[in-house]
């Protein structure tokens, strides 16, 4: 809770930072897209991560500082990259606070316009618990957001309790298969067999699907020759701070 004081302070004074971890398209090889992950660098505790100090804005308003502080970090940086010639987009994490934030998809257009990223370079992602929270009104929110443009993904799908059936009355394009189910499909068949059917339903559902937390090429091999769309995960490379995003993404190339 000190933190939590400190947190309005880091944010104007530059303390807060994203990294970037990139996405590879598994049909063309190249990376798609980069999701912005919060860093905070602490002037005493270093280096700190979501776990240490999200929780705590989540249960206030703060969170809604916090969102529209990244969007309009991540939008910026998505413009320069496009500028230097990457066709990527930027994927941002949402709370389940800003689902029921009226002013979410106002915040996101005026981003948009300020960048003049193209809403198409944008991924917006909520959980499959936080977009269940309050169904009704996330809808409405979500409903906003897509109309936009922007792409609607749910995170760490598969670790909740919804099905897919009911997910796909959400007005969302992607899915990020989480990564407590992708780490285990090369030694857990049960896993493997709920992998491989979720590969299958959402091509099938026209979902993009995303495996998230590939940590090795057995993984990855074997999720391309499912037909996966596209993977995330240390293989393909660590969240990076965005000073290395460029040089990244062309090595990858
Ligand atoms: O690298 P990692 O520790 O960054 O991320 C841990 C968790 O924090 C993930 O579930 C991720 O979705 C979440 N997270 C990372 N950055 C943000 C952010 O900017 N906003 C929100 N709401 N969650 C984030
Ligand atoms: O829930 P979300 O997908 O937003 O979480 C992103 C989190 O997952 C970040 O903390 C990121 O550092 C972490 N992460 C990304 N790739 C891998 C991976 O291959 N293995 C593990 N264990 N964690 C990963
Ligand atoms: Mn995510
Ligand atoms: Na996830």
């Amino acid at each position: 809770l000190r933190r939590l004081g400190e947190l309005e302070v880091a944010m104007r004074s530059g303390e807060l930072d994203l990294f970037y971890q990139p996405r590879l398209d598994l049909r063309s090889g190249r990376v798609s897209g980069l999701e912005a992950l919060l860093r905070w660098r602490h002037p005493v505790d270093g280096l700190l991560g979501p776990a240490d100090f999200l929780a705590g804005a989540e249960a206030t308003s703060i969170i809604g500082a916090l969102t529209s502080y990244v969007l309009d970090r991540a939008l910026g940086d998505c413009a320069r990259w496009r500028a230097a010639g990457l066709d990527v987009d930027v994927a941002v994490n949402l709370s389940v606070r800003n689902l029921v934030d009226s002013t979410l998809p106002d915040q996101v257009s005026e981003a948009l316009s300020r960048y003049d990223v193209p809403p198409s370079a944008v991924v917006l992602e909520v959980t499959e618990t936080s977009a269940m929270t309050d169904p009704t009104r996330a809808v409405i929110t979500m409903n906003a957001l897509r109309a936009l443009g922007v792409t609607l993904s749910i995170d760490d799908f598969g670790t909740g309790y919804s099905s897919l059936a009911y997910l796909s009355r959400l007005p969302v394009q992607q899915l990020k298969l989480d990564r407590s189910l992708v780490a285990s499909i090369v030694d857990d068949e049960v896993d493997r067999a709920i992998v491989a059917s979720t590969v299958d339903l959402a091509r099938r559902m026209r979902l993009h699907l995303v495996a998230e937390g590939v940590e090795d090429a057995a993984t990855l091999e074997m999720l391309r020759h499912w037909g996966c769309d596209a993977v995330q995960g240390f293989f393909v490379s660590r969240p990076v701070p965005v000073g290395e995003v460029t040089a990244v993404v062309r090595a990858l190339d």
